[in-house]
């Protein structure tokens, strides 16, 4: 295959714009010959995480089968876009430490934009619901949300081009020698 493979785990609120610019990404490294696979809600909710909700518990499993199924892919030299909101640091630095200990890299992306922003977006209407309480744990409403400490990068999707933060994402991995 000649590439390593790697997981770029694209972490944020809902409405922040993970999918987007994982989507985005994913289309210039595909257009380049690389290799990837996006894991989302779309593919993972509906799958084989089916059975697991929103409590901290169930998004504790969600966040850890991911990350497994994440490493399998990285094991084949693949470029995993993983995009879910992954509201909990211990979750996500649990599937980092599972990469690290296979010496495989792992790229914290934090898709950082204030609440207000992505509740103004709130392309699904799902911030609304939440408001009124039809809704209950949802992420930065009555649910926390805990930005990473150390991310390998940060995107202000607020203030960023969504091409500019697809050409931050190549130089980090061409830097890192993924691609
Ligand atoms: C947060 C929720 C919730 C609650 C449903 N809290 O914008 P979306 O719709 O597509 O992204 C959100 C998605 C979150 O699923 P994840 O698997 O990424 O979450 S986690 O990593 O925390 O396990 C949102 C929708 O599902 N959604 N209920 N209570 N987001």
């Amino acid at each position: 295959l000649g590439q390593k493979g790697a997981t770029l785990w694209f972490t944020g609120l809902s409405g922040s714009g993970k999918s987007t610019v994982a989507v985005a990404l994913e289309k210039v490294l595909t257009e380049r010959g690389h290799l990837t696979y996006r894991l989302d809600g779309d593919n993972v909710r509906m799958g084989i995480n089916k059975n697991l909700g929103f409590s901290a518990e169930d998004r504790a499993e969600n966040i850890r089968r991911i990350g497994e199924v994440a490493k399998l892919f990285v094991d084949t030299g693949v470029i995993v876009l993983s995009s879910f909101v992954s509201p909990y640091r211990e979750d996500r630095d649990n599937v980092r430490a599972l990469h690290e200990a296979g010496d495989m890299d792992f790229i914290e992306v934090f898709v950082d934009v204030p609440l207000e922003e992505a509740e103004r977006r709130d392309p699904k209407g799902l911030y609304k619901k939440a408001r009124a309480g039809e809704i209950k744990n949802f992420t930065g409403i009555d649910d926390p949300y805990e930005p990473p400490l150390k991310p390998e990068i940060v995107l202000k999707s607020q203030e960023m081009s969504l091409e500019e933060e697809v050409t931050l994402l190549l130089e980090l991995l061409e830097q890192r020698g993924i691609i």
